[in-house]
């Protein structure tokens, strides 16, 4: 992409409502705008990001055995009566009526759709497991919305379904998903602490908040040390074997939300030096809750004994959006933001310093081709600007690598390139440093 064509429009200053930084710098990225309380546009910088983190989860769920549909955003009021959740669910629902005075409402989350489409279809335990999740926008209209994208009215949600035939056969279901999470937090470069939590309107009886640690976070955390240290499972573990072993390892240590802590449990189960009070961001939320829909909604399914049972559910979702957020709360500085390789907007930016100069476009163009044939995204600034313009805006949006091409490195045959996180910087011949970005 050339920079003189894109749209970034940067700001020096964040406006002053904003009050945690990853707010503060996707509003300066020029990432987002806001719309209306809670509700933003992505600009093309913001979307690139947030379809990065989507691609993510996407691949993890596949991996871990559950199969893309998209649900509509306006769902029938009706439905929600059938579960008993439309009058439960209070202010945080968007009504509407359409033209022949039909009850909809903009979806908070999905449970009874996705109910309503497996019992048209499934009726047998023959057919089970199945794992069935939509990456969409929601909307709630939360009291108060704010912080950005981490608490938005509307926002994108990765929200999956599981379905069995017994509440042995979901607990399957609901590891794989906790573990399937871990992994996409770490592809996403956080580390997420799965913590034992209330399970407020969803319902259920076993439930766990993701969160990740950030002083800005909304929840508060309790937790054993060596929980936090500890690593996702890796992709390669066996999606259909026993994950029992793997799960306990990581539930037996202590890990409360402020809703479920018990001081004196944590004192008993962690010494003194080993626990940890701290903020943090619910990046996920993990739900068995067996019958709940599937009862008053009537999915039934066929057990091997041919008697027609309420098949047992769970529901686990994602904050997409809140994520962008998220990452950049974990990792930025002074300068900027500092993207992980796994989700940044583009690989590396190519940093014409003097546009114009026909040996210096030369490199830069040539620099920012080969970063192109090798996948890398590249961004190439182009724009008519001072050097200090240049890198000030580059490190806000933090790109994780600078090339650098300016009229002294051209006639000495070397290009710079800087990596954004380190602010490390080399000089070498060109194709050196594309290999060296590449690696
Ligand atoms: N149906 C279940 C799981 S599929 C559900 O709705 N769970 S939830 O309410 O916990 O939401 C899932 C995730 O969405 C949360 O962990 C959080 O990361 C994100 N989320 C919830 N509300 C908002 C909001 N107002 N703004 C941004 N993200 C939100």
């Amino acid at each position: 992409m050339r920079l003189s064509r894109y749209f970034m429009p940067t700001l020096r200053e964040a406006p002053s409502d904003a009050q945690i930084v990853s707010h503060q710098l996707m509003l300066r990225a020029g990432m987002i705008r806001q719309e209306a309380a809670g509700i933003y546009a992505w600009l093309p910088l913001g979307l690139k990001v947030l379809k990065k983190i989507e691609q993510i989860v996407r691949e993890e769920m596949d991996r871990a055995g559950a199969v893309e549909v998209l649900m509509p955003t306006l769902q029938l009021a009706d439905l929600w009566r059938e579960s008993g959740r439309y009058d439960d669910y209070g202010e945080e629902m968007l009504r509407i009526k359409d033209r022949h005075e039909r009850d909809l409402l903009y979806g908070p989350t999905a449970e009874e759709v996705i109910t309503d489409i497996f019992r048209a279809y499934v009726k047998s335990y023959r057919d089970l497991p199945k794992n069935l999740y939509n990456i969409q926008w929601k909307f709630r209209d939360e009291r108060r919305p704010r912080f950005g994208v981490m608490r938005g009215r509307e926002f994108l949600m990765k929200d999956a379904y599981s379905f069995d035939v017994d509440e042995a056969a979901a607990r399957r279901a609901y590891n794989r998903m906790f573990l399937a999470y871990l992994n996409v937090y770490s592809r996403l470069g956080l580390k997420a602490i799965p913590v034992r939590a209330d399970t407020g309107p969803i319902g259920g009886d076993l439930s766990h908040e993701f969160i990740i640690l950030a002083e800005t976070g909304e929840s508060e955390v309790f937790a054993h040390r060596d929980l936090v240290e500890m690593g996702a499972p890796g992709p390669d573990i066996d999606w259909d074997g026993d994950l029992q072993p793997l799960v306990e390892q990581r539930t037996r240590l202590y890990a409360a939300s402020d809703e479920m802590h018990d001081p004196a449990r944590f004192e008993a189960e962690a010494p003194e030096d080993k626990r940890m009070t701290a903020r943090g961001i619910e990046v996920g939320h993990i739900f068995y809750f067996g019958e709940k829909y599937s009862k008053p909604m009537k999915a039934l399914v066929a057990g091997p004994d041919g008697v027609e049972r309420p098949v047992h559910m769970g529901s686990y979702g994602v904050g997409v959006s809140r994520l962008v957020g998220a990452i950049i709360e974990a990792s930025h500085d002074d300068s900027g933001i500092i993207w992980p390789d796994s989700v940044a907007p583009f690989g590396a930016a190519v940093v014409n310093l003097r546009v114009g100069d026909a040996a210096v476009d030369a490199v830069a163009e040539q620099a920012y081709r080969a970063l192109q044939a090798a996948g890398k995204e590249p961004l190439l600034d182009d724009r008519d600007e001072r050097p200090g313009a240049k890198f000030a805006s580059l490190d806000l949006v933090g790109v994780p690598w600078q090339l650098i091409v300016g009229p002294k490195g051209v006639a000495d045959g070397v290009v710079e390139i800087k990596r954004r996180a380190t602010g490390e910087r080399q000089s070498l011949p060109l194709d050196e440093a594309i290999k060296v970005i590449c690696a």
